[in-house]
Parts: structure tokens; C-alpha cells; sequence
């Protein structure tokens, strides 16, 4: 099996369904990558790290923060549900020791997304939302449009984000709403 020491990692330090939904997103990512010419073992790698400090408690978030000198935002600082990108994406680099920079690039905007992204990672930002084990209202739709057009499917992903965002009063982060604004700007041009 490839990756036999990442999954080991990723199962002590994941519960079984993040576990799971980890597999899941590698699977899908690998999948999506094929169709666009994208490294299918990058892919794969990105999606199986990509959640890998999401169970972490909130005491060692804030440990990465300080030993890599990472300094978070008013937003950041008020949303914990954004800081598995950016710690987990510390984590893989300094402790895993990964350093493709398109992977650490794909896990630490796979949450807001931002404007412009490589291929990769508007792959593991889609594959998040289509992987088999996801389960929310629109999965069908975003399903089909992954399978028609990245770009199609990007901005639906976006739209059903920020909606739900404003709909529960939560704070938009910046690379959330210029992912947005990118997206719906140039989706003539593919
Ligand atoms: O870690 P996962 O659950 O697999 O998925 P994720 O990393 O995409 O996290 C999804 C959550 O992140 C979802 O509850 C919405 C939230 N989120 C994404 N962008 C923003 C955001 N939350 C806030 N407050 N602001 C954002 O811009
Ligand atoms: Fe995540
Ligand atoms: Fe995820």
C-alpha cells in the first residue's frame, strides 16, 4: 500500500470518521487529478494529509502557531474552524517533512480556497466537497458539476460557502471572497 507511514500517522491522530473522510478525499483527488492532467500522486498525498491536525486540540494549534512564528489574523484568530489548514499545513511540512510546495500550497487554502489556485489545489478544494463519504444537501449537484466543469464547480462551492456563511452569521475570510471574485471574473475565459 502506498503511503503506509503517512496513514499510520493520520489514523493515531485522526478519529475513524476523519480518518475515513481522509481516504476518501485522497481517492477523489486522485481521480479528479486524472482528468485534468494533474500529478495523480500528488493528488492523492495532498488529499490524505490534507485534515491531518483537524482533531487536534485547541492548545496544540496554538503550539504550531508559535514554533513555526505563525501569526493569525483578526478572522483566523476568531474562526478555529480555519486553523487546520494552516497548522496542518506546518505540520506536514516541519514534522512530516513534505516539501512540494504545490502540496503545502493545496492543504493551506483547502478551506477558503483563494484566488488563482495551481490545478492541484483547485483539485483537493473540489475533492473535499465530492469525495464518497461526504453528505450535505447539495452533494448531488456539486457531483455532477465536478464531473462537468472544475470551473462550474468551484463557483457553485463558493456560492453554497459564503451563503451558508451569512446565513449563520459567521465571518468570510478574505482568500474565501477573492476566490469568489476570481472565479466568477474569469469563468469565460475556461
Ligand atoms: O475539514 P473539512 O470539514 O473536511 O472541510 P473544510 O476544511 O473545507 O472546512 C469546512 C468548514 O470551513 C465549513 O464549516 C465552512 C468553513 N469555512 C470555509 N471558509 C470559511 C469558513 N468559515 C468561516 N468562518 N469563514 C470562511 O471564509
Ligand atoms: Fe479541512
Ligand atoms: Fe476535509
Amino acid at each position: 500500500m502506498m503511503y503506509d507511514n503517512f496513514k499510520k500517522i493520520l489514523k493515531s491522530r485522526l478519529d475513524e470518521k476523519r480518518y475515513y473522510h481522509s481516504l476518501c478525499v485522497a481517492d477523489e483527488a486522485k481521480r479528479l487529478a486524472e482528468k485534468i492532467g494533474v500529478d495523480t500522486q500528488k493528488a492523492y498525498l495532498a488529499g490524505l494529509l490534507h485534515d491531518i491536525t483537524k482533531n487536534a486540540p485547541c492548545e496544540e494549534h496554538l503550539q504550531i502557531f508559535t514554533q513555526f512564528g505563525i501569526i493569525l489574523n483578526d478572522i483566523e484568530k476568531n474562526t478555529q474552524k480555519l486553523w487546520h489548514a494552516i497548522s496542518g499545513t506546518a505540520y506536514i511540512e516541519h514534522i512530516l517533512g513534505v516539501s512540494d510546495p504545490e502540496i503545502l500550497d493545496a492543504v493551506r487554502y483547502h478551506t477558503t480556497a483563494k484566488a488563482d489556485m495551481s490545478p492541484l489545489c483547485l483539485v483537493l478544494y473540489l475533492a473535499d466537497f465530492t469525495s464518497r463519504d461526504r453528505d450535505y444537501p447539495d452533494v448531488d449537484i456539486m457531483r455532477g458539476l465536478v464531473d462537468l466543469s472544475f470551473s462550474k464547480a468551484l463557483i457553485y462551492a463558493l456560492q453554497y460557502t459564503i451563503k451558508d456563511l451569512t446565513e449563520r452569521k459567521k465571518a468570510i475570510h478574505f482568500d474565501t471572497l477573492a476566490a469568489f471574485n476570481f472565479a466568477v471574473t474569469s469563468e469565460g475565459n475556461n
